[in-house]
């Protein structure tokens, strides 16, 4: 695949993010997500692709739109000899229209919006539960191993990056679930940001030297966790998962999903292979994106883009008027335009 298509994709999280900005702070975290699942499913249309959702809002039957198995993209709708469908690349699609609905709701940093694309189905198809996670950058890439302790981890990457435990920042989810984990970490020594929602942001922080995050640990969602593993494809970090179910039934629908080894230990690649693309834009301030500025006229927004094959990590500041963006009707409060 040689088109950026990742370059197309955030005008997807720009728009999820400009409708779900817009109920920042308001206290309701369901009207935010469905603003941006909206919005986002809207403007799918202009990606060049024949897409299908293998990460999205859930199964058909609970999720009207971007549910999994939904096909999105101008190439399903190509018909005759001078569109043929064929012309458009078939990739597999994992979407969060807004992580971190609590945070957007509260006005907390680091809710964002995410789109992530793989040529031929190379993303797991992962169920909704729980999964246990650690994620480093590049500069830690092969030294994390998830089935030994939290404390030789981060040994592991001290050594890694030529620096003491002590200089280390962890970035963990604030959970009960969370207790031991962050009582070892502490006791080894490292530094901490709990976070309260949000470890796909958090997991892509690990990327960037400037976040002062150097790691990832503990345990959050399944599909988050394929997200950050696009993420950290592009950006040659590294991202390990063990599923974890909270119940029988949600280990029986793991294996209709096509899940035979409850145990496995996903690595990046399992996670998300191929030729991938990630694109993110970002709802409220955070550590690495900057949120949706409004002004009068329209709205700053703040997004990253990047691709596996050739690494390039892009970083796009867009400036937007919506008197100019007649598709973008549903951001002025107005009525459709006939
Ligand atoms: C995390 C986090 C998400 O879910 O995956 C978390 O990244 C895990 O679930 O933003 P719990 O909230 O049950 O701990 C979110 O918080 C929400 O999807």
């Amino acid at each position: 695949m040689d088109r950026n298509l990742a370059l197309e994709a955030v005008r997807v999280t720009e728009a999820a993010a400009l409708a779900s900005a817009r109920l920042m702070g308001r206290g309701d975290g369901k009207a935010a997500d469905q603003a941006a699942v909206e919005a986002m499913r809207h403007t799918f249309d202009i990606l060049p692709i024949r897409g299908t959702v293998v990460i999205g809002e859930g199964e058909r039957d609970e999720a009207p739109m971007l549910y999994i198995g939904e096909k999105v993209g101008q190439g399903w709708r190509a018909v005759g000899p001078e569109q043929d469908q064929e012309k458009y690349p078939k990739v597999d699609i994992a979407v969060d229209p807004l992580e971190g609905t609590n945070l957007c709701a509260t006005g907390a940093p680091d809710a964002i919006s995410v789109i992530a694309l793989a040529q031929d189905g190379k993303f797991l198809n992962a169920p909704d539960t729980y999964m246990q996670k650690i994620a480093v950058g590049a500069a830690a890439r092969g030294a994390i191993d998830i089935l030994k302790s939290p404390t030789w981890n981060l040994s592991a990457v001290a050594e890694a990056k030529r620096a003491r435990v002590q200089d280390l920042t962890a970035i963990i989810l604030e959970r009960p679930r969370h207790q031991e984990l962050i009582a070892e970490v502490r006791k080894a020594g490292a530094r901490i940001r709990l976070i309260q929602d949000g470890d796909v942001a958090g997991a892509i922080a690990t990327a960037d030297a400037d976040t002062g995050v150097d790691i990832l640990l503990g345990t959050g969602g399944a599909p988050e966790g394929v997200l950050a593993a696009a993420a950290l494809r592009c950006t040659n970090g590294e991202i390990q998962g063990i599923l974890r179910f909270r119940s029988n039934e949600e280990w029986e629908r793991a294996q209709r999903m096509g899940i035979a080894d409850a145990d496995r230990v996903y690595k990046t690649e399992d996670l998300a292979q191929g030729e991938v693309m990630f694109a993110a834009t970002g709802v409220t301030n955070g550590a690495y994106l900057g949120g949706v500025h409004f002004s009068g006229t329209g709205a700053r927004t703040s997004s990253i883009v990047m691709r596996s094959k050739s690494g390039t990590v892009r970083r796009i500041e867009a400036q937007h008027f919506f008197d100019r963006k007649p598709n973008y009707w549903w951001l002025t409060g107005k009525d459709e335009p006939k």
